[in-house]
C-alpha cells in the first residue's frame, strides 16, 4: 500500500514537472551567424537559463519550416510559437509595417532605437494584434544597399532596367519601380539565383553579403541605405495570451535583451564587413547620389500604399518624429 503511494507520488511529481515545462518552436529563415539567427541562438541561451531548464526553445532554421511568409502563416495558426521575421514579408498580413519600412526614413540607428524602442514602436508592435500576431520587439537587419552583377551604380538612372530581387513587400516593390528597376519578389534565399542571373541584383545589409558569400556573385554595391530594415520578434496571440504571466515576462525579457544584444553585435562588425568585401574584390561606391534617390520616391506617402487611415496616421507621426 505504502509501497503504491510513493509510486502514485512520484508519478504525479513527474506528470506536473512535465506539464509545467514548456517546448518553445522558434523559426527562422536565415542560416546560423546570420542576424536572426543571433537573435534566435541568444534567446534561447537567456530563456533556458533563467527558467533554469523548464523554457526550451527549438531553433528551425534556413527555411527548414518555409520561407518568411509560410513562418507567419504558422505562427498565426499556432503550430510555430515564435520567429524572428524580416519587416518586409509582414506587409501582406499587416500593412502597418510599411511605416517602419517607409525609405530614407531614419538618419541613423540611434534614431531607429530611440523610435523603435519607443512609444511609436509600441504603437506598431501592439497594432500587429489585429493579424493575431503578439509582437515582442525590434531586432535588426540594418540598413539595406543595393548590390548587382551589371555595372557600377551611382544615381537612380544608373539602375533602370536592372533586374532586382525584392522581398515579398508591395511596399519594397513599389520603391523598385519607382527608382526605375524592373522588381522581381521572390523568398529568400536568392544565390541560385543570382548566381544563374535570373536576377542582376538584390539588396540587404551588408551582414548578408558576408555570410550568404554574394561577394562571389555581385560585383558592385551601392550604399544606398534606402530602407532601415528590422526584423520584428514575433509570437503567436492565441498562445501568448494563453502563457502565465510570469512565463510572459521572462520571455518578454530575454527577446528584449536578445534583440539589444544583436543589435548591437550586428553594428560592431559592420566596418569589418566593408574591408573584407572590399578585399573579395566588390566594387563599392560609398557616396551615391542619395538626394536623387530621395527625391524620387519623396511622394510614396501619398501613394495607395498608405491610404489604410490606421496605416496613414502612423507614418504622418513617424515622418514628423523623425524629421
Ligand atoms: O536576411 O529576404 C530578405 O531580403 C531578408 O532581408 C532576408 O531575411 C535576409
Amino acid at each position: 500500500m505504502k509501497k503504491t503511494l510513493v509510486f502514485l507520488l512520484i508519478v504525479l511529481f513527474f506528470a506536473t514537472t512535465a506539464s509545467a515545462s514548456m517546448k518553445i518552436k522558434l523559426a527562422v529563415v536565415t542560416k546560423p551567424g546570420s542576424a536572426q539567427n543571433i537573435v534566435a541562438d541568444k534567446f534561447k541561451e537567456l530563456i533556458e537559463a533563467r527558467s533554469q531548464g523548464e523554457i526550451t526553445v527549438k531553433v528551425f532554421h534556413s527555411a527548414s519550416l518555409g520561407n518568411e511568409t509560410e513562418i507567419l502563416q504558422q505562427i498565426q495558426m499556432g503550430t510555430v510559437e515564435m520567429g524572428i521575421i524580416t519587416a518586409g514579408p509582414f506587409d501582406t498580413f499587416d500593412p502597418i509595417v510599411r511605416v517602419v519600412n517607409y525609405p530614407f526614413l531614419f538618419k541613423d540607428n540611434d534614431q531607429a532605437d530611440l523610435i523603435l524602442d519607443g512609444p511609436l514602436g509600441q504603437e506598431i508592435l501592439k497594432s500587429l494584434e489585429t493579424s493575431g500576431f503578439k509582437g515582442l520587439h525590434f531586432s535588426e537587419n540594418g540598413f539595406r544597399n543595393l548590390t548587382n552583377s551589371k555595372k557600377a551604380v551611382k544615381t537612380p538612372d544608373d539602375i533602370k532596367g536592372l533586374k532586382i530581387r525584392v522581398m515579398a513587400s508591395a511596399l519594397h516593390k513599389t520603391i523598385w519601380q519607382t527608382l526605375g528597376a524592373n522588381p522581381t519578389p521572390m523568398p529568400w534565399p536568392i544565390y541560385t539565383e543570382l548566381e544563374q542571373s535570373v536576377i542582376d541584383g538584390q539588396e540587404n545589409p551588408l551582414w548578408v553579403m558576408e555570410v550568404y558569400k554574394f561577394y562571389e556573385i555581385q560585383k558592385y554595391m551601392t550604399m544606398t541605405r534606402h530602407v532601415y530594415s528590422s526584423h520584428i520578434d514575433v509570437a503567436g496571440l492565441k498562445w501568448w495570451n494563453a502563457l502565465s504571466d510570469d512565463n510572459r515576462a521572462l520571455i518578454a525579457g530575454a527577446i528584449k535583451d536578445a534583440a539589444i544584444f544583436q543589435r548591437t553585435d550586428n553594428r560592431a562588425k559592420n566596418a569589418g564587413r566593408m574591408a573584407l568585401l572590399g578585399k573579395k574584390g566588390m566594387i563599392i561606391e560609398q557616396h551615391p547620389d542619395v538626394t536623387a534617390f530621395r527625391a524620387r520616391v519623396a511622394d510614396l506617402k501619398n501613394m495607395d500604399l498608405y491610404s489604410d487611415p490606421r496605416v496613414n496616421a502612423l507614418l504622418i507621426k513617424m515622418i514628423e518624429a523623425t524629421r
